[in-house]
């Protein structure tokens, strides 16, 4: 069993898909462990999204997510980290395999949808900074 972090982004809370998202999760067999909704403030995005300081998009990306609100589930479940990535498409959604979730609700980048941790060791680090130990 392994846990991850699912982010609903929001332009996916600005147009009524919470429920969407979730449903795909719950369908694809991962547990929902812990989950919440919680206003992202500028200084936990740039934390959150340290290691893209300096990318060219980085400035975009943080004042999409900056001081707004984000939905973040503790997610588990066989091989949860992999599973989650395929469920959620590539990083543009005009690029993301069909039926993922960014795919079908994603508009851009950064307005792709969700965020989901990309490695085991991410899962743990993004799940201590929504949930604590
Ligand atoms: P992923 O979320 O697929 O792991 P990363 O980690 O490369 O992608 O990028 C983190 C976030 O930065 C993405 N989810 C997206 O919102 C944003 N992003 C990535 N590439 C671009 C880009 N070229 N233009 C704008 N935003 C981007």
């Amino acid at each position: 069993m392994e846990q991850t972090l699912l982010l609903i982004k929001p332009d996916a809370i600005e147009r009524n898909l919470i429920g969407k998202v979730i449903s795909r999760v719950e369908e694809a067999g991962l547990k929902i462990l812990d989950m919440k909704m919680v206003l992202f403030t500028r200084k936990m995005t740039e934390h959150f999204y340290g290691e893209h300081k300096g990318k060219e998009f980085y400035n975009r990306l943080i004042e999409y997510m900056a001081d707004k609100k984000v939905v973040a589930l503790k997610l588990e479940g066989e091989n949860a980290v992999k599973t989650l990535r395929d469920l959620v498409g590539a990083t543009d959604p005009k690029k993301a395999e069909k039926n993922t979730i960014r795919a079908d609700f994603g508009v851009g980048t950064p307005q792709n949808s969700v965020h989901a941790s990309d490695s085991f060791k991410s899962a743990i680090r993004e799940i201590k900074f929504f949930f604590g130990d």
